[in-house]
């Protein structure tokens, strides 16, 4: 949590941007997993009611009257007899002062003051259900036709306030790739033939519950790397293979997001080391052309004439370079975007919207093109904006089959060739970046090794 001065600034510029009306911020509340009692834990609160009220309990809503300059807390104290099985926990009042509001009430009243009011209401898309019937009951909004009535004016504002990390928000996402470094060196060291993908996902997972306040989002942990996102099975790691790690966590409510690929037996195969080079090449490359100004979907297509050019060399694709990126061939190698925006969330605010956040009037999504039509993020980059960067290549038998039997990019694609290919898995490799004054750099202090001499280096006392 930050200092309440962080919080009362930021309410007081999402005001000025949202200009009029009342804004009601819904926190999340406990989710149950398999019967009422027993919730999903650690419980997730919203992260832009994060952003603006800071405070993790369930059960509270943040209402911000723009034009009488109000803020009010929402939420119930617990009583005695929650005290027994939850321990003490601060009051509403108490939370709502750490965060710089003075005013609270019982959650029973914010419907009347809701319908007592004549502005606007502003809200955010809901996407959790009970969120959508606390906004039914209270604006008689059908949850089929909220996501069309939430806010433009909060939507834009909020994605312009959390797209530009300030410099606490870094230290905190710094923190937490740092976190992410214990969990990848941890996967490194734990890889070797024989043991499963279970256990060394969960032993990541659980440097994350050690370290921090969790994952990020469900640990991809797979020898099937071409499957986006494969998850972590009871197969066994075979000698031979590659395995896919992306894992990220939480910490101080700020996400980490990384992906490496292993040879299962410490060393990279020559025909493995091909490919991953090519990656690793994609990869580096966008540290060099990211930078304030330049469009992320322009750093995409500039990766994915590169990954073309590469592997037209190893004899994958073939044709002039640009008409092949045009027609969209590269997506057989590449069907994802090359990153997104990470923060509090990592897709940072994802929720509000996929338009609104990787898309402005000017950089449109091309929602037509296989591959193209995945892009979280194509708008100009600016100072302050945190980034995944996580090209892959990957050989994906049902896609080499379709493209193969319909004749699609044909002209670019060797299809004898990949043939060869469907044994291979997917390679990605991706870091988080911060785009800075004259460019970008990686976050956190340390590298997960990922240059094929320093991953070999690293593992190679696995198998001893
Ligand atoms: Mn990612």
């Amino acid at each position: 949590m930050f200092n309440k001065e962080t919080y009362i600034q930021r309410r007081s510029e999402l005001k000025k941007l949202v200009g009029n009306g009342v804004i009601i911020l819904f926190g999340n509340n406990e989710s149950p997993a398999n019967y009422p009692a027993n919730a999903y834990a650690p419980m997730r609160q919203d992260s832009s009611f994060l952003y603006y009220f800071g405070q993790h309990r369930d059960g509270l809503v943040g209402v911000i009257d723009i034009d009488n300059d109000e803020e009010i807390l929402f939420g119930d104290d617990i009583d005695v007899e929650d005290i027994v099985w939850m321990g003490y926990t601060p009051s509403v009042a108490d939370l709502a002062a750490e965060v710089g509001v003075s005013k609270t009430a019982p959650m029973k009243e914010l419907t009347s003051y809701i319908k007592h009011q004549s502005s606007d209401i502003h809200f955010l898309p809901p996407y959790r259900h009970d969120t959508k019937i606390q906004i039914m009951d209270l604006l008689g909004i059908h949850p089929a036709k909220q996501k069309e009535a939430a806010s433009l004016p909060l939507i834009q504002a909020i994605v312009k306030m959390r797209a530009t990390k300030s410099a606490e928000e870094i230290d905190y996402i710094e923190a937490a790739c740092d976190v992410g470094y214990a969990m990848h060196t941890t996967a490194q060291l734990l890889i070797r033939p024989g043991v499963t993908e279970r256990f060394v996902a969960g032993q990541v997972d659980g440097i994350a519950r050690s370290l921090a306040q969790g994952n990020s989002f469900a640990t991809i942990f797979s020898q099937h790397g071409e499957i986006m996102h494969g998850s972590p099975s009871d197969a066994k790691l075979e000698d031979g293979r590659l395995v896919l790690c992306d894992a990220g966590c939480e910490l101080n409510d700020y996400c980490s997001d990384h992906t490496r690929t292993m040879p299962v037996n410490g060393k990279f195969s020559q025909r493995q080391l091909e490919i991953y080079s090519i990656v690793e090449a994609c990869h580096d490359y966008v540290l060099e052309v990211a930078k304030p100004g330049v469009k992320y979907a322009d750093v995409h297509f500039a990766v994915c004439r590169l990954m073309t050019e590469r592997l037209k060399e190893l004899g994958l694709m073939k044709g002039d370079t640009d008409a092949a990126v045009a027609a969209g061939a590269h997506a057989m190698f590449l069907p994802h975007g090359l990153g997104h925006m990470m923060g509090m969330d990592v897709h940072d605010m994802e929720g509000l919207g996929q338009i609104y956040v990787g898309f402005d009037d000017e950089t449109r999504p091309n929602l037509e093109q296989f591959g193209t039509n995945c892009l979280r993020m194509g708008r100009r980059l600016e100072e302050g904006f945190v980034l995944t960067d996580e090209p892959g290549i990957y050989f994906i038998p049902a896609l080499i089959d379709d493209w193969k039997a319909s004749g699609h990019c044909k002209e670019f694609l060797n299809f004898e060739k990949l043939e060869t290919y469907k044994d291979f898995g997917g390679i990605r490799i991706e870091d988080d970046i911060l785009i800075t004054k004259e460019g970008c750099r990686f976050l956190g202090s340390k590298r997960i090794p990922y240059h094929p001499k320093d991953v070999e280096a690293f593992m190679a006392n696995n198998n001893q």
